[in-house]
């Protein structure tokens, strides 16, 4: 029953729904970068035009549009797709784990950044049902430093001394998480706009940095994110991203428009079906910044890269078993590529492309032949057809159903991000982009999780759940019981 006003002068409030909340604040992050880095704005114009005319395109047979694009005509195409931010210290990322709960994203899945030479690991906060991840499926990819990977100890004691210093949540919004932990993880509609507000601080860009010139020249010199991660006042979102259907028209009206883009698309090559992701962006744009002087005021007027704007093209969610081919081919090319060149040299963006695309060959690009190759995952749905049918046994084989047309497959978008990718698009920030460098990985992923205070969820655990629950499903409107 709907609560009334009556409930709520007794003391029943009205919770207002996290998905909702997540809408909210999606569209407050995105009008608060469009204001920020213009150019985004103009990329996003870009995508959406891309995307509309894709949709519309009439010669695409609709079961074809589907099986590509998923979910796209479904789910809120327009509202961004994911967002990034580095954080300094476990409080501030167990804080965001609070933060972020109240407007449905969890932790799900490790990213060891490690073995790109970063002194960081990541998760990425997401929502994790699929009702939820229809309503809405904005993610922030979120990293945070390891110190124990800085080899300077000055460096290191100089960041750990800012990052004590500072503090990017304000004292109402810490109010306000307390607020949810006491009312059981809701907040009120009114509640709910206070803490976008406040959450928009967070993210939001502070020119005046929280460390002199020196020292952020200091830590820029160990390393380029560092100075980033620990000079600043908020923990600035360095870029949101749109989905697009197709990033190579994309990256190709990016450059037309005049934006320094990043030398190649991240991920898979091109395929008919598209898996996992692909991922390209505009290059972090210089800004202006002041520095604070010992003594006070004049402020130093200088600059800084951080912000940048990214797009996505999303395909299948993969199975152990296709991620592993995927990872195996990827490798494959890249040591194919260090093969070829010397040392310190990198094969050009466009001969990269074709040696990835030509090895990929060996991925099948079939939708039929990734599912019965247990390569993706996907959910199932009873056919017309399937729900006319007099089905005399009662029991069936998954395939025998799928091959007569009594279910039908649709690939589950994948929903996370690609370890090697993220590298990727951090170096091309950093300015150091070409064939990653090879570092000694050293992954800690019971170090995230007590950073964070909770367990980190497994993404392949929530697409098996999304597969199985529609099998169960068919299973009950049929009233059969079905082999996998
Ligand atoms: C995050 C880079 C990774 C992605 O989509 O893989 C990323 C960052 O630069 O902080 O955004
Ligand atoms: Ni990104």
């Amino acid at each position: 029953m709907a609560p009334s006003a009556i409930d709520k002068q007794i003391g029943n409030p009205v919770w207002v729904d996290r998905d909702a909340l997540r809408t909210d604040f999606t569209l407050a992050m995105s009008a608060m970068y469009k204001a920020e880095v213009p150019l985004y704005g103009d990329l996003v114009q870009i995508v959406s035009s891309i995307n509309t005319d894709l949709i519309h395109q009439s010669s695409l047979d609709p079961k074809v549009l589907s099986l590509r694009y998923g979910d796209a005509q479904s789910a809120r195409l327009d509202i961004e797709r994911h967002g990034a931010i580095r954080l300094g210290t476990p409080h501030e990322l167990s804080t965001i784990r609070r933060l972020f709960a109240l407007i449905g994203l969890f932790p799900v899945g490790y990213y060891d950044l490690s073995a790109a030479g970063l002194p960081m690991h990541a998760t990425c906060f997401r929502p994790s049902t699929e009702a939820s991840l229809l309503k809405n499926p904005f993610r922030v990819f979120t990293s945070v430093l390891r110190p124990e990977l800085l080899e300077n100890q000055e460096t290191k004691e100089l960041a750990m001394e800012l990052l004590s210093r500072r503090k990017i949540f304000s004292d109402n919004l810490m109010r306000l998480l307390d607020l949810g932990d006491i009312q059981g993880g809701s907040l009120t509609q009114e509640q709910g706009r206070e803490l976008i507000t406040e959450a928009i601080k967070t993210f939001g860009w502070q020119s005046t940095a929280a460390a002199t010139h020196n020292e952020y020249s200091h830590l820029r010199s160990e390393h380029p994110i560092l100075a980033d991660i620990a000079c600043f006042r908020s923990s600035h979102i360095n870029h949101l991203t749109p989905r697009t259907l197709d990033i190579n028209v994309a990256q190709d009206q990016m450059k037309a428009a005049g934006m320094q883009v990043k030398d190649r698309i991240e991920g898979p090559p091109a395929r008919v079906c598209p898996i996992l992701l692909r991922q390209t962006s505009f290059l972090a744009i210089e800004e202006p910044i002041k520095f604070i002087v010992e003594g006070g005021s004049p402020l130093l007027k200088g600059s800084h890269k951080a912000r940048f704007g990214e797009i996505e093209e999303r395909g299948a969610a993969v199975t152990p078993k296709g991620r592993k081919l995927y990872d195996e081919l990827l490798e494959n090319a890249m040591s194919q590529a260090r093969a070829m060149t010397g040392d310190g040299v990198d094969l050009s963006p466009e001969a990269m492309d074709e040696l990835v695309s030509r090895i990929f060959l060996a991925y099948p690009d079939d939708w039929d032949e990734l599912r019965r190759n247990g390569l993706i995952f996907c959910t199932y749905r009873c056919t017309a057809k399937g729900l006319n049918t007099q089905l005399t046994l009662s029991k069936y084989n998954l395939e025998i159903l799928v091959g007569s047309g009594i279910l039908e497959a649709q690939p589950i978008t994948y929903e996370d991000f690609l370890p090697l990718s993220a590298a990727g698009i951090f170096q091309s920030n950093l300015g150091s982009e070409g064939s990653p460098k090879e570092h000694v990985a050293c992954p800690d992923e019971k170090g995230m999780e007590e950073a964070l205070g909770a367990a980190l969820e497994d993404s392949d655990e929530l697409y098996t759940k999304m597969q199985n629950d529609s099998i169960n499903e068919c299973s009950s409107a049929l009233h059969i019981s079905i082999d996998v």
